[in-house]
Parts: structure tokens; sequence; C-alpha cells
């Protein structure tokens, strides 16, 4: 691919279904009865606090059973051999990229295994749950600590960084998000703008498909491989 230099990639729940982790809106697209939507927001946090921490508390230790699988290894293997630009921004907040090797990779909507304490704004590595809100360790607020993820209604994290990566981008690929959620979803936007190419691969056509210049349809575990195989092949 002589005309492609500087890569953007989005990758949202789909890339890590075949790893095992639920995906927002399948059919298991709740949790114990309730809708992400619901959780997933300050206001949720201030109601019930409890609650909240028990759905990642929970999501949290399943992170611990399950792996990465061949599309998170091929991103990876992509991150570590393409010479020009590459910035993988996921909608994930598993660890699942990570540890397949990824480097170049911004978690837009938080991380699963980070906690922020709003009386001292500290962020730090959170393996274990959160229960009834333990005390931060860097200032002994009690209660302060929560999820470093970003609940709708939040600023996702890295904006201008994706911004000036989508706006030097030669190519922009989709992989496994449904295009319900913003900004994320208008991310093909402005790659069209800068005339990069758009590619998106999924296991059905999303709901931003038609703003793509090709769509492969299927799952990230055979799509992914086949397509790193050929843009490191050039
Ligand atoms: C913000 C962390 C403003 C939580 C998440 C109306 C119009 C436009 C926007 C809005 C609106 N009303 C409200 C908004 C804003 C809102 C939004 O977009 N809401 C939606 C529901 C309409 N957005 C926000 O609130 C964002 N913030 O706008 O801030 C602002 C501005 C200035 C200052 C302050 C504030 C923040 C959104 C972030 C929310 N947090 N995650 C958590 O994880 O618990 S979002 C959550 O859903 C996920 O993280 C994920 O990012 C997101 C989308 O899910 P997907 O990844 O796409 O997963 P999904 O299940 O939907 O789809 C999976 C796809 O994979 C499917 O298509 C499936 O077919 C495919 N698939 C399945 N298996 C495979 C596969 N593909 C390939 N292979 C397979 N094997």
């Amino acid at each position: 691919m002589p005309d492609i230099r500087n890569i953007v990639i989005l990758t949202g729940a789909g890339i890590s279904a075949e790893s095992g982790l639920a995906t927002f809106r399948g059919p298991d697209g709740l949790w114990e009865g309730h809708r992400v939507e619901d959780v997933a927001t300050p206001e949720a946090f201030v109601r019930d606090p409890v609650l909240v921490h028990r759905f990642y508390d929970a999501r949290r230790a399943n992170l611990a059973t399950v792996e990465p699988n061949a599309a998170h290894r091929a991103l990876a293997r992509l991150d570590a051999e393409w010479p020009g630009e590459l910035l993988i921004v996921t909608q994930n907040v598993d660890d699942l990229h990570e540890r397949a090797g990824a480097r170049r990779l911004l978690h837009m909507h938080g991380e699963l295994k980070s906690a922020w304490c709003r009386a001292c704004d500290a962020r730090m590595a959170w393996d274990g749950g959160m229960g009834e809100g333990p005390a931060c360790p860097e200032c002994g607020a009690a209660g302060r600590l929560r999820p470093d993820i970003v609940w709708f209604g939040e600023m996702p994290y890295g904006m201008e960084r994706i911004d000036r990566a989508l706006m030097e981008a030669d190519l922009f690929v989709s992989i496994g998000t449904s295009g319900n959620v913003y900004p994320a979803a208008g991310f093909v936007q402005t790659a069209r703008y800068v005339h990069a190419r758009t590619l998106e691969m999924n296991l059905e056509p999303s709901l931003g498909s038609y703003l793509f210049d090709e769509s492969r349809i299927g799952p990230a575990g055979k799509l992914v491989p086949e397509w790193v195989d050929d843009i490191l092949a050039g």
C-alpha cells in the first residue's frame, strides 16, 4: 500500500467478543437486568455507588479469566512492524490490547484496571474489587475512589490526540463497533473529511457502514489477521 503511511484504528467490544467478553448491544447487552446506559453514568454512581462498583468489579474479575484473541495479536504485530504513524484508539475498557503487546494504544473510555480518586485526582492501577468504595491509597479519603471509566455524559480521554491523528490519517479502520456511541462513531466522518481511506470490519454492518469505502463482514478473529498480513505485505 504505497500511499498509506499514517493509520488510525478504532476498536470496540466486538474485537473482544471472541475472547469471551460480552458486547454491549448483543443479546447479553444487559447486566443483572440493567441497561448499561443506566449503570455507566455519573448519576447512577451517585444514586447507587455499590451497584456501580458491583458492575465494574464483576467485569474486572472476569478479565482475569480471558485471553487476547487473534485479532488483538494481529494489531499488536502491526503496531510492532508498521514503519509509519499508527494509533489504536479503543473504546474498550479491557486490557486485551495491552496483553497482546500493543503499545501505540489509547483507551478513550478509560480502563477497568485503573482507579480514580475524586478527592485528590490521583489515578492508580487497580486489580481487585472496589466493593463499598475503598479509601484512596494516595490521600486516604474514604468513599471517593471510582472506576477510571468514561461514563455516558463524560468527556472521553485523549480527544485532542485522537483528532490530530485522524487529521493526519491516510487510512481509518473501524473494528468490532456498532457505531452507536459518540464521539467515536463520528471518527469516520473526520477521516472522510481529510480524504483518508476508510475500512470497517464487523460481524454485521454498523450504523455508519454506508460511510466506509469498504465494509468487511465477519469475525474479527478471522478478518483482522488477514488484513494485517495484507497491509504488512505492502
Ligand atoms: C460525551 C465505558 C459529551 C463504560 C462507554 C444522541 C446523539 C449523539 C450522542 C449522544 C446522544 N445522546 C447522548 C449522547 C452522547 C453519548 C452517546 O453517544 N450515547 C449513545 C448511547 C447515543 N456519548 C457520551 O456520553 C460520550 N461523552 O458525549 O460527552 C461531553 C462533551 C464535553 C464535555 C463533557 C461531555 C461518552 C461515551 C462513553 C460511554 N462509555 N464505555 C463501560 O464500558 O462500562 S461506551 C460503551 O459503549 C463501550 O465502551 C463502547 O465504547 C460503546 C459502544 O459499544 P461498542 O464497542 O460499539 O459495542 P456494541 O456492543 O455496541 O457493538 C459491538 C459490535 O461488535 C457489534 O456491531 C457486533 O456486531 C460486533 N461484533 C460482535 N462480535 C464480533 C463483532 N465484530 C467482529 N467480530 C466479532 N467476533
